[in-house]
C-alpha cells in the first residue's frame, strides 16, 4: 500500500503536495495535510485562481469558495463568496470544527472569519488589478462571464495518512469576472470534493457551473465503491458530464481520485483542457517524491 500519499490538481499542486507530504511523513493527519497544502496555493500570488492574487468578479471584488472534508468523522466545512480573507480553507475548517453547520456564505462568512481571528487582507495584486482594468476596457457587460486561460484552475487535494484516513480540500477564487454572488462547485460537498473513508476521495476543477450539475466528486467516489479503479471512476465521471451536458464540454472539467488503498487516478475533458497551452496536469506525492502526470482525456460521454 502506498501510504501515506497525496494527489492534487494542476502543476501548482506540486508544491502543495510537498507541503502535505512533510506533514504526512511525520505521522500527521490527512486533514492537517490537505489544509496546509491548500494554504500553500492560497498564499501564492502567482496562482491567479486561488486565494491571495485570485482574479476578481465582475465588480472587481475577489470572492473565494473553499471546502474541506474529513473522512475520519465524515464531516465537512465550507465557505462561499468569502471576501478579504487570505486562507479560506482554514475558515472552512473552523466552520467544520466550531459550528454545527457545514457552509457559511458571503458577508456572514466574512464576519465569522474575522470573529475567529482571520485577518482582513487586500487580496488584489498588481497583476489582478491590471487584468481587471483590461477586462473592463474590453467589455461594457459586467454580467457576461468569459471563460479563458486566466480563470481556470482550482486546487483540489486528496490525502491518505499513515493511519489509513482520507481527507480532501478544494479552494478557488472561481471564474474570473463571474457575477457577484456566484458560487461554484468547489465549496459544495459532492461536487468540488467528496470523501468516504471506507472507499476513497475525489476532487474536481473546471467549470463549476457544469460540475455541480452532475455531483462529479460524489459520482467518482461511488464509481470506486462499485469496483472501478480511480482512473476508471474519473473517466466515468467525466464521460457522464459530457453525456449530460454535451454542449458545454468546451469549458472543461477534470477530476482526481485517491482510493483507500493508495491507488490514484485522474481524468479531464479533452476539449478545453488538452490544448498545448493548457494540458491537464495533476501532482502525486509519496515517499518524499512528487511527480506530475498529464491526462488522461475523455473525448465524449
Ligand atoms: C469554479 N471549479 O468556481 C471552479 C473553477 C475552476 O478550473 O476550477 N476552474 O467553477
Amino acid at each position: 500500500m502506498n501510504l501515506p500519499c497525496v494527489i492534487a490538481t494542476w502543476s501548482f499542486g506540486a508544491p502543495a503536495c510537498r507541503a502535505a507530504l512533510e506533514i504526512l511523513e511525520e505521522g500527521g493527519s490527512s486533514l492537517d495535510a490537505v489544509e496546509r497544502a491548500a494554504n500553500v496555493t492560497e498564499d501564492d500570488p502567482d496562482v491567479t485562481s486561488v486565494g491571495y492574487g485570485g482574479m476578481p468578479n465582475a465588480d472587481g471584488i475577489v470572492e473565494l469558495d473553499a471546502a474541506i472534508m474529513d473522512g475520519r468523522r465524515h464531516t465537512a466545512g465550507a465557505v462561499a463568496a468569502l471576501t478579504g480573507i487570505r486562507r479560506p480553507i482554514s475558515i472552512a475548517r473552523l466552520v467544520m470544527e466550531r459550528t454545527r453547520h457545514c457552509m457559511l456564505a458571503g458577508g456572514n462568512a466574512r464576519r465569522f472569519a474575522l470573529a475567529q481571528g482571520g485577518e482582513d487582507t487586500d487580496l488584489h495584486t498588481d497583476r489582478t488589478r491590471a487584468a481587471y482594468a483590461a477586462y473592463r476596457e474590453r467589455t461594457d457587460q459586467p454580467a457576461v462571464v468569459h471563460f479563458d486561460d486566466e480563470n481556470h484552475d482550482t486546487i483540489g487535494i486528496c490525502a491518505l495518512d499513515a493511519d489509513g484516513h482520507l481527507a480532501a480540500a478544494c479552494t478557488t477564487s472561481g471564474l474570473a469576472w463571474k457575477l457577484p454572488g456566484r458560487v461554484g462547485d468547489s465549496p459544495i460537498v459532492g461536487s468540488g470534493l467528496y470523501v468516504d473513508d471506507e472507499i476513497g476521495a475525489a476532487s474536481a476543477t473546471g467549470n463549476g457551473d457544469e460540475i455541480m450539475k452532475v455531483c462529479l466528486s460524489y459520482r467518482v467516489v461511488m464509481g470506486m465503491e462499485r469496483g472501478m479503479t480511480p482512473t476508471e471512476a474519473c473517466r466515468d465521471g467525466i464521460a457522464y458530464l459530457l453525456r449530460k451536458r454535451p454542449d458545454h464540454q468546451a469549458q472543461g472539467a477534470a477530476c482526481i481520485a485517491l482510493r483507500k488503498d493508495g491507488a490514484w487516478g485522474a481524468a479531464a475533458t479533452q476539449i478545453g483542457f488538452d490544448e498545448m497551452s493548457r494540458r491537464w496536469q495533476h501532482a502525486y506525492g509519496a515517499r518524499s517524491v512528487v511527480t506530475l502526470s498529464e491526462g488522461p482525456y475523455v473525448a465524449r460521454g
